[in-house]
């Protein structure tokens, strides 16, 4: 880790992690789900509204064009950050990731799927990058196959090669898991995919906010990503996509902003990136989102990366040494990112996250937006954990003493079928 990367410096900057649930300071372990906004991010949203509040791209007066210019600004960052080539056209903002997938399933799948062509996504998704396919295919007669995942929770890489093919039209994986973690080669499934003229979605809504992630290198077609998961407020997604397929693919919502010329019967749709974005966009939280990314390069998404790395280290380290713990994804930090899901011998991870939140902890227990997978790892729910900037190895330690209260509550019951 960099001899600057200082989590007691950075935790000063988290209003939000003074807080005292229960009589205990917080300990939140649910970045997954959502991350805590540092003070920038929050005195963005209030500068906004306190100094320059106006509609974008309309207005000729001062706050519009400060507005308008804020607005912009914040998608060239976002194009910094994942290395788009063309920023100021190919970066949409939508409402999260799941916005963002569905409209890459309606505005590039009506066009170009039909029956027989084949939609890949694989066994480890969540919810927003299966249930939009599955719409799509029923709409156009496409149909889904899946990569499966080994016993380890990796992609199949057999599976891939099996499951890309002649039909192939789309390829759409996740870049991190949000319950096992696993960082899956997206490279490489892309170069797999486009021997076969297919396109490759990057469901990045876990990837973006822990690691370095750039799109040229990467060689994907699209990513998605949510800003709520990166210290930016909810509300605002990023779509990226080649400037080509973009500018190829029909419009997904229709009204103000996206359009160019309107007759009382047809209309022709505005450039890039406004034919994708119409009505008023949520211009204080895209504007705040802006100043999330500032905050996480002033880290360096690699300095971030290795604080991950290392504690989650730290965190499998201390759970497989606990009687009864199972995990589930792999178990090496340095190929996976920083969610750790588990179960507690025969605990309901509903019961576990209760005590613990009785001790200030926050996790996240349930499926996780992953039906399909909790059925392959044959888990009804599993309890996560899951870490960014701020995580102390103390939170790991309070977490791990949180778990043995546990014992204290349900006594043996916690270790039965435990192994
Ligand atoms: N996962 C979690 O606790 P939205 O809600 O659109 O911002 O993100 C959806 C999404 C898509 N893909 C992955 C891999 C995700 O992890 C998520 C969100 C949260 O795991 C909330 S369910």
């Amino acid at each position: 880790m960099s001899d600057t990367y200082n989590v007691d410096e950075i935790r000063k900057d988290f209003p939000i992690l003074e807080r005292q649930v229960h009589g205990k300071t917080l300990v939140y372990l649910d970045n997954a789900a959502t991350t805590q906004k540092p003070r920038q991010v929050i005195d963005a949203l209030v500068h906004y509204y306190e100094r320059y509040n106006a509609n974008i791209h309309r207005g000729l007066h001062t706050l519009a064009e400060e507005a308008t210019a804020a607005y912009e600004g914040a998608r060239l960052k976002a194009g910094r950050l994942i290395n788009a080539p063309h920023p100021a056209e190919e970066v949409i903002f939508t409402r999260n990731t799941t916005e963002s997938i569905n409209l890459v399933s309606n505005a590039w799948g009506r066009k170009y799927l039909r029956p027989g062509d084949e939609i890949v996504f694989s066994a480890m998704e969540h919810h927003s990058n299966l249930i939009p396919w599955q719409f799509i295919a029923q709409a156009t007669g496409a149909t889904l196959r899946v990569i499966d995942i080994d016993d380890d929770g990796k992609l199949s890489w057999d599976d891939v090669e099996a499951k890309i093919g002649e039909r192939t039209k789309i390829v759409a994986v996740s870049q991190m898991s949000n319950v096992l973690g696993t960082i899956n080669p997206i490279r490489a499934i892309a170069e797999v995919a486009h021997r076969f003229g297919a396109v490759v979605l990057v469901d990045g809504a876990q990837s973006v906010p822990h690691m370095p992630v750039d799109v040229q290198e990467l060689g994907c077609d699209f990513l998605a990503f949510s800003s709520h998961k990166m210290l930016g407020p909810t509300g605002v997604g990023v779509l990226w996509g080649k400037r080509e397929i973009l500018e190829a693919m029909d419009p997904y919502l229709g009204g103000g902003e996206m359009i160019k010329r309107v007759t009382y019967e047809t209309s022709t749709y505005a450039d890039l990136p406004n034919k994708f974005e119409a009505g008023t966009p949520n211009i204080a939280d895209v504007i705040a989102f802006g100043a999330a990314i500032d905050y996480l390069e002033g880290l360096g998404m690699d300095a971030v990366r290795a604080h991950e790395i290392e504690i989650t280290r730290y965190a499998i380290e201390r759970l497989s040494a606990l009687d009864g713990v199972k995990l589930y994804g792999p178990l090496d930090a340095a190929e996976k990112g920083g969610a750790v899901a588990f179960n507690y011998g025969e605990l309901h991870p509903h019961d576990l996250s209760q005590v613990l939140d009785q001790h200030g902890i926050a996790i996240r227990a349930g499926h996780h937006c992953a039906q399909p997978l909790m059925r392959r790892l044959d888990a009804v729910a599993t309890a996560r954990a899951s870490f960014y900037i701020y995580n102390r190895k103390d939170e790991v330690d309070a977490l791990i003493e949180g778990i043995r209260a546990s014992d204290r509550i349900f006594g043996n019951v916690a270790r039965v079928g435990a192994g």
